[in-house]
Parts: structure tokens; C-alpha cells; sequence
């Protein structure tokens, strides 16, 4: 967990228009500007629409952080999720269409004063922004899709976070569902948890976080899908404690071997301490690791009070 938490919150990033939407919006404000014959009526229209573009594009670029100095949980999620450098690109290209913009607007308004006919510097005026606006069509697409994106990523509270991690359909979601407030989808296929889940509990008295990660198979992180580097960013940036889940009936589709393999290499990647527990354990006697069952409600107190004196010895350690 990093020390100091800024919140980034992606679902107050503005709304982005598509480009029809934007020349609609813009051209429509300009229609109804009137003036003083003709001439004025043209510079105000232009004007008009250099400030509602201007503001537009402004606005956008400067509601985006600088991804570069987010925490790095933040700028590594966004970056496996959406992309910095994509993100970037558009929101470089927004501003490169805005100064595109103001050119046109600022040569249209000194051709009508000049003498030039108001409607047809107008005419052209609005073909060129057209064109513009239309050549940054697919970046205020990304930039939609984007925001759309980053809704999952998670809003965090100072408490302190316990992350639940292991191979696909050992029974991650189903723990994290008796010990918190979320309720995550539950089901005897792989993969089934595909974003970070935050939900809330409370252990002697405290709360703290409750993460359920999506399953991690036991393979180098360059090989690792992008549902699995989400799990991975949560272990190496946002656990205060983990609890790591073995299924020993391997009913999950995995063998024990390759489950303990990659607790084993969590161990050596990830300077966080660990619980390891068994799953299902309405199925099976092995009792050598804290064992739960959420058939029969069974190990949850044990390991609840685990978790408790884990938390307990990373505040003191923090102190210190
Ligand atoms: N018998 C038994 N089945 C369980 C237990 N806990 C979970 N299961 C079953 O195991 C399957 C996987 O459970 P999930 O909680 O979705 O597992 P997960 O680890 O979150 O799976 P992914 O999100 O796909 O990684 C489901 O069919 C559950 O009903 C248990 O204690 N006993
Ligand atoms: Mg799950």
C-alpha cells in the first residue's frame, strides 16, 4: 500500500463528445449568435465558436492528470487497462486540433474584416473546422471508450487492505463474499473474476479492504493476459496482507503442485506477508494450512483472527 493515497477518480473525467457530436454542438451555438448586419454577424458567430471550442477542448485536457505522477498503482492500472501512451497521443491530438482551430477561426475573422464576403469566409470557415474535428474522430472515440474503461478501476479508503489471491476457481470470490461486503459473481469456471473487487469488512473492532483479484495461473508475468496483471498490480502495490487460496480437490482444474508453485513465487516476488488457507473444505480432511468451507461455514473465525494479528503486526512494523 502506498503511504500516501491520491484518488484518482476517473468517473469525474468529463464526458467526451463524438465528432458529429462536437461540430453539432459548436455550429448550433454558432447559429444563433445574431449582430448588427452582416459583417458583425460573422465575427460573432467566430468568436462564438472559438470559445466553445477552446473551452471544450480545454477542458478535456485539463481534467486528465499527469499519468506520469500518479501513484503507481494508479498509472499502472491505467496503463495496462487503457494505455498511457494511447492516452496521450489523443489527448495531444485534442490540442493540436484546438490551435488548428483558432488558426482558422482567427484567418476567417481577419478575411471578414478585410472585405471578404461574411457568408462565404463563414462557408469556408465551417468546412475547415469539419474537417479538423473529423481528423481527430478516432482519439475523442478513444477518449470515450477510455473513460468507459477506467470506471473499474477501484476507489480506495486509508483502511488497510487484505488482497485474495490464487489460481482460477479455487474459491476467491466465494471467501471474499463470507467476510465482506461484496458480492461477487460466483461460478465453477475459470476466470469468472475479471476486475478488482473492493469490499469491506471488519475484524476486532477495525475495518480494512477485502480485494478479490481476479485468478493468476502459474507462469512469468510476460506471459501473464491482462485480466492477471490486474491481480498482480493489487499484490504489488495495494496489500497490506495476503491470503493466498489453494483448492487441494483440485475440482478447480489445477493441480496442488502448480498452485503451491506460484504461492511459492509470490513469496519470493512480494515482500508482503502471506496466509495461506485451503478451500472447500467440506471435501477434503488435509487440516496442515487453515482450511474453509463455504458449504458448511466452516473456518472463517480462524482465519479471520489471522488476518487480525497480521494487520495488527503491520501497523506496529509501519510505526516503527
Ligand atoms: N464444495 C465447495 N465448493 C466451493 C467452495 N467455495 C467455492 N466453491 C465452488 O468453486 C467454484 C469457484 O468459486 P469462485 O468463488 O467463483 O472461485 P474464484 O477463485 O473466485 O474463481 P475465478 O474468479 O474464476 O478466479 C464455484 O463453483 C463455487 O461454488 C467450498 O467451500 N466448497
Ligand atoms: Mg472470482
Amino acid at each position: 500500500m502506498e503511504t500516501e493515497r491520491v484518488r484518482f477518480e476517473p468517473r469525474k473525467l468529463p464526458s467526451v463528445l463524438r465528432s458529429e457530436e462536437l461540430i453539432d454542438k459548436a455550429f448550433r451555438r454558432a447559429s444563433k449568435v445574431s449582430g448588427r448586419g452582416r459583417k458583425e454577424k460573422a465575427i460573432n458567430k467566430l468568436s462564438t465558436l472559438s470559445n466553445v471550442f477552446s473551452d471544450y477542448f480545454n477542458r478535456i485536457i485539463s481534467s486528465h492528470p499527469s499519468y506520469q505522477n500518479l501513484p503507481p498503482f494508479y498509472r499502472e492500472i491505467i496503463d495496462t487497462i487503457v494505455g498511457i501512451g494511447k492516452l496521450r497521443k489523443s489527448l495531444g491530438a485534442l490540442s493540436w486540433a484546438n490551435s488548428a482551430i483558432q488558426k482558422i477561426i482567427n484567418k476567417g475573422m481577419r478575411d471578414v474584416k478585410g472585405g471578404k464576403d461574411p457568408e462565404i469566409v463563414l462557408r469556408s470557415v465551417y468546412g475547415r473546422i469539419s474537417s479538423i474535428v473529423n481528423q481527430i474522430s478516432d482519439e475523442l472515440d478513444f477518449l470515450i471508450e477510455a473513460k468507459q474503461r477506467m470506471r473499474e478501476i477501484p476507489t480506495l479508503s486509508d483502511d488497510p487492505v487484505v488482497v485474495v489471491a490464487g489460481y482460477p476457481n479455487v474459491g476467491k470470490s466465494s471467501f471474499v463474499a463470507n467476510i465482506s461486503t461484496v458480492k461477487p459473481e460466483i461460478a465453477s469456471y475459470p476466470f469468472t473474476t475479471k476486475k478488482i473487487f473492493v469490499g469491506r469488512g471488519e475484524i476486532g473492532g477495525k475495518s480494512f479492504q477485502l480485494i478479490d483479484t481476479p485468478g493468476l495461473l502459474d507462469r512469468p508475468i510476460h506471459k501473464r493476459n491482462q485480466i492477471e496483471k490486474k491481480a498482480i498490480l493489487c499484490l504489488k502495490h495495494l496489500a497490506d496482507c495476503i491470503v493466498y487460496i489453494i483448492d487441494p480437490t483440485e475440482t478447480c482444474g489445477y493441480s496442488i503442485k502448480n498452485q503451491i508453485s506460484l504461492l511459492e513465487e509470490i513469496k519470493r516476488e512480494f515482500s508482503v506477508p502471506i496466509i495461506s488457507v485451503y478451500s472447500k473444505s467440506d471435501l477434503h480432511n488435509l487440516r496442515d494450512r487453515p482450511a474453509f468451507s463455504v458449504v458448511n461455514k466452516e473456518g472463517f473465525e480462524e482465519i479471520k483472527s489471522l488476518i487480525e494479528e497480521c494487520l495488527k503486526n503491520r501497523e506496529k512494523a509501519n510505526k516503527n
